[in-house]
């Protein structure tokens, strides 16, 4: 063999061999939270994880590197985006900057198994994919219904003159009512109900106790509305770029914590039941009242994300809405 033919043989062979090396090799995924370290979900995470790099050995190690000191609530979509990180964990309503359906998930009214089983997480995918350069993995948070928290008692669903702390999910809903808003990423709410900035915020039913909250918290309105979302999001590239093997190990993963979801019910009783041993009272309205209420938060939180989504968000409403 001549040299030069040699030369070129041994280039082809290397070249053939770098992608069964790179299979083979574990991979390391960086995973940024949009909610505060301090917080259950990022607790529920971590534990996740560790379970995780434990069974990923070989395969797939994630490296969760923190909450938003390391990358701010507003822009971890837009990290995830751009591939600045591979994992977000976060949810729709703080990367609304990427793109507005985003907001949409906290509408959705079946759980995320049959989401699963009816198309809404492939209606989903096509969007995140398309709009977000980023492969929806799964929900992690559900069950868990917003409520309105006050520190001034209503009598009826009137926000007028009251300064409500709020993010995408709560501004159709709470501004049709009146309210003066202001939004606030979770970890800037403590210091706003300490200096009366806001006479109140948006938040599900559980976690007002990860930051002291309750210190700061007289009433929560009665009913919960819609439903809490938090994901994990992966950028696209990324996960195109896994083998066939990671793909799957990372997916199972993400639906194996999906499966673990009921937690979040017992989680909500656990947290009303916290909530009135702490002296925060609720403030529930007449039946017909609350139905009002109710229909209101969707009426608004869907015109919202329609306005904002003339193309899928119809079909959104569609799929999201129990029949
Ligand atoms: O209130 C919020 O910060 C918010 O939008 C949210 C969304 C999902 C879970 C918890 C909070």
């Amino acid at each position: 063999m001549k040299p030069r033919h040699w030369l070129a043989a041994v280039a082809c062979s290397a070249a053939a061999l770098v992608p069964f090396h790179a299979t083979a090799q574990e991979i390391t995924l960086r995973v940024v939270s949009a909610f505060p370290e301090n917080s259950l979900y990022v607790k529920r995470l971590e534990s996740w994880i560790e379970r995780f790099n434990a069974e990923g050995k070989g395969t797939m190690r994630l490296n969760f590197i923190g909450g938003p000191k390391a990358i701010p609530t507003f822009e971890v979509g837009k990290s995830v985006q751009g591939g600045v990180v591979d994992i977000g964990m976060s949810t729709g309503a703080f990367y609304t900057n990427v793109f507005p359906e985003s907001d949409a998930l906290k509408l959705t009214q079946m759980a995320v198994a049959e989401q699963r089983r009816n198309g809404v997480i492939a209606y989903v995918n096509k969007v995140w994919n398309e709009k977000g350069n980023m492969h929806y993995l799964g929900r992690i948070v559900e069950h868990q219904p917003f409520h309105l928290y006050l520190n001034k008692e209503i009598a009826k669903p009137d926000l007028k003159g009251l300064k409500i702390r709020i993010t995408p999910v709560y501004r159709d809903f709470f501004g049709a009512m009146g309210a003066t808003l202001m939004q606030t990423a979770p970890g800037e709410v403590y210091t706003a109900l300490e200096r009366g900035v806001v006479d109140g915020y948006g938040w599900p039913v559980g976690g007002i106790f990860d930051a002291n909250w309750h210190e700061k918290t007289r009433y929560r309105v009665d009913p919960g509305f819609y439903d809490a979302e938090v994901s994990l999001v992966i950028n696209l590239k990324k996960w195109q770029g896994l083998s066939a093997k990671q793909r799957e190990f990372l997916q199972q993963q993400v639906i194996n914590l999906e499966g673990r979801n009921d937690f979040w019910k017992a989680y909500a009783k656990e947290e009303i039941k916290r909530q009135a041993a702490a002296g925060i009272k609720t403030i529930s309205f007449d039946a017909a009242t609350s139905a009002a209420y109710l229909k209101q938060a969707y009426e608004t939180g869907w015109a919202g994300v329609i306005k904002l989504s003339p193309k899928h968000g119809p079909q959104m409403q569609k799929l999201f809405t129990k029949k």
